[in-house]
């Protein structure tokens, strides 16, 4: 089942496809698994390669690259969910690329439904470097994680045991925010204020003065660009100004 599966997964062309059951998958900080799927058993996470878009010094390039990724990973999710369900007789749920997250004080916005990397991990697909993220045997650092949910019994794939990260800190020195500086913690506001300038902190700034300005002042408020930013991001979900972790990590550079 697990063949029929991997290679209906990689028939549509994602890069790579992991298996773990819910037993081996452990994220603390994540909601539990039966939370969003009570009966699930087993968690297949699909690989995908982002573009060489990341390297743009153009951040609407970069982030188009990365939409590119979530709107064909959304699209395999749902086949293979459909897959599972029409053809093997499971139950499937799918887990996407970032959003919809629960928005709740205690996470502050920052915990997804399922740790996608802890998954990838669980799942073989590859094991964490200096910059927390997931580095994958060939792809590198450039892959992006989705995932089903299933009531299949499907057996945990074997962990990858290399040590893939090799020390350099080339990613440590990239953050322009210092957010790496401590191992093994990625500071998430120090991450955010430089990777989403237009998202919940922008956008709470903003409001906030607003609601105390003058009507002039709030007229200029609005014809000026950073409002624009701000509106732009909003409508396309979360938007990226920074990849640097992700693009300046030389593990698994070919195409
Ligand atoms: C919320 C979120 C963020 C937040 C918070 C990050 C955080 N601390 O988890 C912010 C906005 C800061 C962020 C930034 C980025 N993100 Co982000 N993010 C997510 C999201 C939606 C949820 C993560 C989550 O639940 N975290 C909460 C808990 C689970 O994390 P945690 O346990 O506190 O994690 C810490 C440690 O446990 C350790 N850790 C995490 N996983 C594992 C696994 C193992 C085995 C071990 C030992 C340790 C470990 O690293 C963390 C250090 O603070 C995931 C998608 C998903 N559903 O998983 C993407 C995701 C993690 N992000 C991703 C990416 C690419 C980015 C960015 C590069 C942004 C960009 N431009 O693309 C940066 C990278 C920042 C960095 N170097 O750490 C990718 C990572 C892919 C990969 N190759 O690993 C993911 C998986 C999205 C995806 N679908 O592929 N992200």
């Amino acid at each position: 089942m697990k063949q029929r599966i991997k290679d209906f997964v990689l028939g549509m062309g994602v890069d790579d496809v992991g298996f773990t059951s819910v037993s081996d998958y452990h994220s603390p900080r994540s909601p539990k698994v039966d939370s969003m799927m009570p009966g699930a058993r087993s968690i297949i996470v699909l690989a995908y390669r982002e573009l060489s878009t990341c390297e743009s010094p153009n951040m609407r390039i970069a982030m188009n690259g990365r939409m590119d990724v979530m709107d064909f990973s959304r699209s395999c999710s749902y086949k293979l969910a459909r897959f599972i369900e029409k053809e093997l007789e499971g139950r499937a749920m799918t887990i996407g690329v970032s959003y919809p997250m629960a928005m709740e004080q205690e996470t502050g916005g920052s915990v997804g439904e399922l740790s996608l990397r802890h998954a990838a991990v669980a799942a073989g697909l590859g094991v964490m470097g200096r910059h927390n993220l997931v580095i994958h045997p060939e792809l590198g650092t450039r892959v992006l994680f989705t995932a089903v949910l299933c009531d299949l019994e499907l057996a945990s794939d074997q962990p990858v045991t290399a040590e893939l990260c090799i020390d350099c800190d080339i990613c440590v020195e990239a953050c322009p925010a210092g957010a790496l500086d401590e191992e093994g913690l990625t500071n998430v506001n120090k991450c955010l204020g430089r990777s989403q300038p237009w998202g919940i902190g922008g956008s709470i700034k903003f409001w906030s003065k607003f609601a105390g300005s003058t009507p002039e002042q709030q007229k200029q408020m609005l014809i000026d660009p950073h409002y624009w930013r701000l509106y732009q991001a909003q409508l396309i979900g979360f938007q990226y100004n920074c990849f640097n972790c992700m693009s300046s990590c030389p593990v698994g550079l070919k195409r």
